[in-house]
């Protein structure tokens, strides 16, 4: 029920100022806090500076260019305010790959971290539609161009009055097979996922102090280091160090209460706390991304006394549609459909699976997909549902039961097998700090299954190894499941969202 006018950039910043919660912390990052009458009045003076100076106007496609960092956000929101549509782009991104993104989505401006211009420099020789390149300051000591213009402008900004069902985010996705595809979200949409599921399933308040890992270009990490912090007047500490090893201390510098990440960090986590670190501070600890391996869960109930919120989103979906509850959570399940979303398993031919049965996840809700100018729109959405590329299944109690990627099931002498589920198996072992299980074909079988496993610190990779393991896995689940080949790596390939690649070990990259 939202207004036919809304735009979400001053539904997160101004719209909070006029709660009475100016003084409260908004952002933290680069060693100070702003309040969010800071983060209005700077969001308000950027946008006067798009529109007056670059010449924005509403409806161009404005991409930001920058590490987590609070100039970032403060960007995006003021670039919403001009009613832009954005797109926020991975930082490691090179040239090439900018140029597949800038002309997909026709993009006219960037904004750009000064420490990250030359790959857009580069992208922007060769484009037909960059027209303009602009620096921020990223380390927010208002020292670049776009800063500069926005000095001396004024405070305060008539906000385009956007329809809540215009197009505010671009949010890219190449999955985990490349082609990179935009999904398009309405100001409406990037509300809908604070209201509904940072509401429902995190009970969000000003007191909350949220830190992550996710980038804010991938729209888990939008969602949950940016608009549900500053829905709900709460603070999002926007770190560049955020990676896996430094998230527990980054929760106890700040506090957190809150925060975001994937499994491999909450395992790094786990052992940090065996060293000491107190992550007392943390009333919720939200796992997605990767799915959420059984022991990770129960260590981690174990050691703080409080569940790991395992959930399931999409790029497609804007963010997280399935979820377990604090009240209500299982280990190897991924819980319920979030209120407002309803799911369905489906077999082979579309029609809904018996429970129990593995299938293609199926789901419809108040955010869906709507792929830019793509033919693959008719396979996402079939009959109003998102088909995703997940394999579920539901229990009798309408548990949602995450099998593998559709990708990632192994057909072996008949046999179905998940590959997480032999990862989950391996990732039980102590020899194993991290590990990804494929399909390899062969003659025989049509494909045996194959584990790529990095040994954790202490455990030598040699045949002894491969024995224990395949021994461990036989005695975890069924013998059939256990993986023929073991081949011992230094890192999986992994996508700038974290990801597994695992068509990059299928292909034997
Ligand atoms: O589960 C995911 O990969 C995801 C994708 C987009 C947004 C949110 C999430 C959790």
């Amino acid at each position: 029920d939202y207004p036919d006018r809304i735009n979400v950039g001053v539904e997160l910043t101004d719209a909070i100022v006029a709660r009475g919660l100016g003084d409260r912390t908004a952002l933290i990052g680069n060693g100070r806090r702003r309040t969010y009458k800071e983060l209005s009045d700077w969001t308000n003076r950027l946008a006067h500076a798009l529109v007056d100076d670059l010449g924005v106007r509403p409806g161009n496609r404005v991409l930001i260019r920058s590490a987590n960092n609070p100039a970032m956000v403060a960007c995006w929101l003021a670039a919403t305010k001009a009613g832009a549509v954005v797109v926020n782009s991975m930082p490691m991104l090179r040239a090439k790959e900018l140029g597949q993104i800038v002309d997909k989505a026709e993009v006219e401006f960037a904004l750009c971290d000064t420490r990250l211009m030359d790959e857009l420099v580069t992208c922007a020789k060769t484009s037909g539609y960059l027209k303009k390149v602009v620096g921020f300051d990223g380390t927010w000591n208002h020292d670049a161009e776009l800063d500069r213009l926005a000095l001396n402008k004024p405070v305060r900004f008539d906000a385009v009055p956007t329809g809540r069902d215009d197009v505010a985010l671009l949010g890219f996705t190449s999955g985990t097979t490349g082609s990179p595809k935009a999904t398009m979200h309405f100001h409406r949409d990037i509300l809908i996922i604070a209201d509904g599921y940072a509401k429902e399933v995190l009970g969000v308040t000003s007191d909350d102090i949220f830190v992550g890992s996710p980038p804010l270009a991938f729209t888990f990490g939008l969602g949950g280091l940016a608009v549900f912090p500053l829905r709900f007047g709460a603070a999002a500490a926007l770190l560049e160090n955020a990676s896996p090893p430094n998230m527990a201390a980054l929760i106890e510098e700040y506090r957190a209460t809150v925060s975001f990440t994937a499994p491999t960090a909450y395992r790094v986590m786990l052992r940090a706390m065996e060293d000491g670190a107190d992550l007392s501070s943390l009333r919720a600890a939200v796992s997605a991304g990767e799915t959420l391996p059984a022991p990770v869960y129960e260590e981690w109930m174990a050691k703080t006394g409080k569940p790991m919120l395992d959930g399931i989103g999409a790029t497609e979906m804007l963010h997280i549609f399935i979820s377990n509850r604090f009240e209500d959570h299982r280990p190897a399940c991924t819980g319920k459909p979030v209120r407002g979303y309803e799911t369905r398993v489906l077999d082979e031919d579309g029609n809904e699976a018996p429970r129990g049965m593995v299938g293609r996840l199926a789901v419809r809700g108040p955010t869906g997909c709507r792929y830019l100018a793509d033919e693959r729109q008719g396979d996402y959405v079939q009959d109003g549902w998102n088909v995703t590329g997940d394999a579920f299944s539901m229990d009798d109690d309408g548990y949602l039961h995450f099998a593998a990627r559709n990708d990632d099931m192994i057909i072996s002498s008949g046999y179905n097998i998940a590959g997480p589920e032999v990862e989950a198996a391996l990732l039980a072992h102590p020899a194993v700090a991290e590990c990804a299980v494929v399909g390899q074909p062969d003659e025989n079988r049509g494909a045996i299954v194959a584990a790529y496993v990095v040994p954790a610190e202490g455990h030598d990779p040699d045949d002894a190894l491969v024995k224990t393991l395949q021994e461990h896995v036989k005695a975890t689940i069924a013998p059939y499941k256990y993986p023929r080949a073991v081949t011992f790596i230094d890192a999986l390939p992994k996508t700038q969202t974290g990801k597994v690649q695992r068509f990059r070990l299928k292909q034997g990259d």
